[in-house]
């Protein structure tokens, strides 16, 4: 399986909403040769790391592209910075954040390329509440567990939020 995670806390350059950024991002992955194959939901989640920022919009898809990892990082590298993605310091705030979570089990020591799987997916609630909906079975390709048993083993905080509407802003009930 390969794995894109999708996250967000600031306006884009045309001023747009982090979940339109987040939107947005889906379109541009298939454009790029990405093709979405499943995606959750949308969330909103508590900072990770530095607290002082706003909170973001994360969610995940799972993808199929028949680019390499590393056309595939460098395709996820280009579409931030088309969002307005500046690279400051790890943890900054961001209009874009699109990571490679699972490249079909490889494991990797990046960089040059990306490091497989994503070093701290196991332990955010974040990628791992988007990801338990969509892909509860998936196994981590060090750890051996699934989606679902790490996320269970999670603190409550920080806290993640799953927005209840549908991908065309419809509200379900
Ligand atoms: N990304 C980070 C650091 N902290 N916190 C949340 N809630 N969501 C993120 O995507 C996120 C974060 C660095 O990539
Ligand atoms: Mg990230
Ligand atoms: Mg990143």
């Amino acid at each position: 399986m390969i794995i894109v995670a999708i996250g967000a806390n600031l306006p884009g350059p045309d001023g747009a909403a982090p979940l339109a950024t987040c939107e947005a991002a889906l379109d541009a992955l298939a454009a790029a040769g990405i093709r979405v194959v499943r995606r959750s939901s949308w969330y909103r989640t508590e900072p990770v790391g530095e607290p002082d920022q706003p909170w973001f919009i994360n969610g995940v898809a799972t993808v199929r592209t028949g680019l390499g990892p590393e056309a595939t990082l460098a395709a996820l590298h280009r579409i931030e910075a088309r969002f307005g993605r500046a690279r400051l310091a790890a943890g900054a705030p961001r209009t874009l954040d699109l990571d490679l979570i699972d490249y079909r089990g490889m494991l990797r020591d990046g960089p040059p390329g990306p490091v497989l799987p994503h070093p701290r997916a196991h332990e955010r609630r974040f990628v791992l509440a988007p990801l338990a909906e969509i892909a509860p079975q998936w196994r981590h390709p060090r750890l051996g567990r699934t989606a679902a048993a790490m996320l269970a083993d999670l603190p409550p905080r920080p806290a993640v939020l799953r927005i209840a509407r549908g991908s065309r802003g419809r509200r379900f009930p």
